[in-house]
């Protein structure tokens, strides 16, 4: 399809795209050790690489959804999973986005240790001196993936002293985060580079990134384009300013107090950071430290709150990020912003705005391929194929299918699940799909799909935290289209 037709067709009938699936084509047991394979193969030591050959070191965000999935079947591994990446967090208290195998050669990955140089240039703010990371974060989806996991096995996990030895790591990452990166003062958490929020090329960052400079074209060598094809990924120009605003990052030792050229506050980011300090609560009230516990759901509150506050867009029905340099809201729409649905404490109507949003024509979560696209399929950047630009992604759909679960909408959580099952079988358990034709792109075998279509197989709507009510599981109880 050219551009000119395909920009036609999403205008006018936006949901007439490829049609919804209805199952996966294989029985839920195949699908499920075809899923645990992709982790067994993507194993390597304590860790589980995001994909083997585009992403061989062991990434954040990435090992707290496969952790989510590993805990199904392997219990101990999932804690592993996370202790291992615990381990490399600095005396700061952040958690660094990528902690490095050493046994893999440098030129696998680009930037790569002796660009972070992380062991030296991060002493000042703590680095391990004995591993390798880079020295930016991701979203901290690590406590809820620590009380998932605890849950699954909460036996072994007691024996282990699972949550007892990650909890004060947890808190200081927090910490870190509610402290050095509350960069605009009203409460909620900063990215400073756009590989942070986790959605590196989204559109948002097209005018933020305005402002930085790019690296000299000759002074990288970009990794990534051994292995995905330059369609599928970022443009030189763009990642030309990703290495700029890193090495600057790095030429400060880490510094949060500096002026930075990139300061954004996502929805997305801070909708997990929510989540994951209402599993911090629940941590806190499991080891029986009950003053922790209400001090976790008092600052879950106070997110909930100034995320409202900084980034609702009722005009949009959605969050939007906001630009903390140049100062105001940023006018594209992102899948990020409709992650906060997986919050519970909404104000009355957000949800149900946020519900509207996506499954009209900008996402068009009831048509299509029955999955939501990164970036707003009428937005003047949407791109089918390049990343975080248009393609549809395992991660943000699950985050959505238990949004819509927690808010009563048992129907569309559903199909949303019955769609990402059917798609992670069809494509080989893609990093992310074109979201018209749902055809695979990016790598296969990716570890997050793989794990999380585990966890959609083994569990049917369950609250991730909090002893909230059981949501409600009939079809025929989803809120009317009025509420909706
Ligand atoms: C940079 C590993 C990571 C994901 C990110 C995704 C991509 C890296 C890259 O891959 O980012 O961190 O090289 O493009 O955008 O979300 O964690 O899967």
């Amino acid at each position: 399809m050219d551009r000119v037709t395909e920009t036609a067709l999403l205008t006018t009938v936006p949901h007439q795209t490829a049609p919804a699936p209805e199952r996966p084509a294989v029985r839920p047991t195949v699908l499920a050790r075809r899923a645990a394979r992709v982790l067994a193969v993507n194993r390597t030591g304590g860790a589980t690489v995001p994909a083997r050959s585009l992403y061989p070191h062991q990434w954040s965000w990435d090992s707290g959804f496969i952790a989510i999935g590993l805990r199904h079947r392997f219990p101990l591994r999932a804690q592993q999973e996370l202790e291992t990446l615990l381990a490399a967090q600095w005396e700061d208290g952040r958690v660094p986005h990528i902690v490095f195998n050493p046994v893999v050669p440098r030129g696998a990955y680009f930037p790569s240790p002796d660009f972070w140089r992380s062991s030296d240039a991060g002493r000042p703010a703590g680095a391990p001196r004995e591993r390798e990371t880079s020295g930016i974060v991701q979203p901290p989806v690590h406590a809820l993936a620590a009380w998932l996991v605890h849950r699954a096995d909460p036996e072994l996990s007691r024996r282990r002293a699972f949550l007892a030895r990650a909890y004060p790591k947890l808190a200081a990452w927090h910490a870190y985060l509610a402290t050095r990166r509350d960069l605009g003062g009203h409460g909620l958490a900063a990215c400073v580079h756009p590989w942070e929020p986790g959605m590196d090329n989204s559109p948002c960052w097209d005018a933020p990134l305005t402002r930085v400079p790019p690296a000299p074209r000759g002074s990288f060598r970009r990794a990534d384009l051994d292995h995905g094809a330059p369609a599928d990924r970022p443009t030189d120009l763009d990642y030309g300013r990703y290495v700029r605003l890193a090495a600057d990052y790095r030429d400060s030792g880490y510094h949060d107090g500096s002026a930075f050229a990139f300061a954004v506050e996502d929805p997305g980011f801070n909708a997990l950071l929510t989540a994951s300090e209402h599993a911090l609560a629940d941590i806190a009230r499991e080891l029986g430290l009950g003053h922790r516990c209400t001090a976790h759901e008092e600052r879950a509150r106070r997110l909930t709150e100034a995320m409202v506050r900084r980034l609702w867009s009722p005009g949009s029905g959605q969050f939007l990020s906001r630009d903390l340099v140049a100062g105001g809201l940023v006018a594209e729409r992102s899948a990020a912003g409709l992650l906060p649905l997986a919050v519970p404490g909404l104000p009355g109507g957000v949800a149900a705005a946020l519900v509207r949003t996506a499954a009209g024509p900008h996402f068009a979560l009831d048509g299509g391929i029955g999955m939501v696209p990164s970036y707003d399929l009428r937005g003047g950047a949407f791109d089918r194929h390049r990343y975080w630009r248009g393609p549809a992604w395992f991660n943000v759909n699950w985050v959505l299918e238990h949004g819509l679960r927690r808010h009563g909408y048992a129907g569309r959580a559903d199909a949303l699940r019955a769609a990402m099952l059917t798609h992670a079988d069809a494509t080989g358990f893609a990093e992310y799909l074109d979201p018209v034709t749902g055809e695979a792109r990016g790598a296969i075998d990716f570890g997050w799909t793989a794990a999380l279509t585990l966890d959609l197989l083994a569990t049917r709507g369950e609250p991730w935290t909090g002893g909230q009510p059981p949501e409600v599981s009939s079809s025929a109880s989803e809120p009317t289209a009025a509420q909706a």
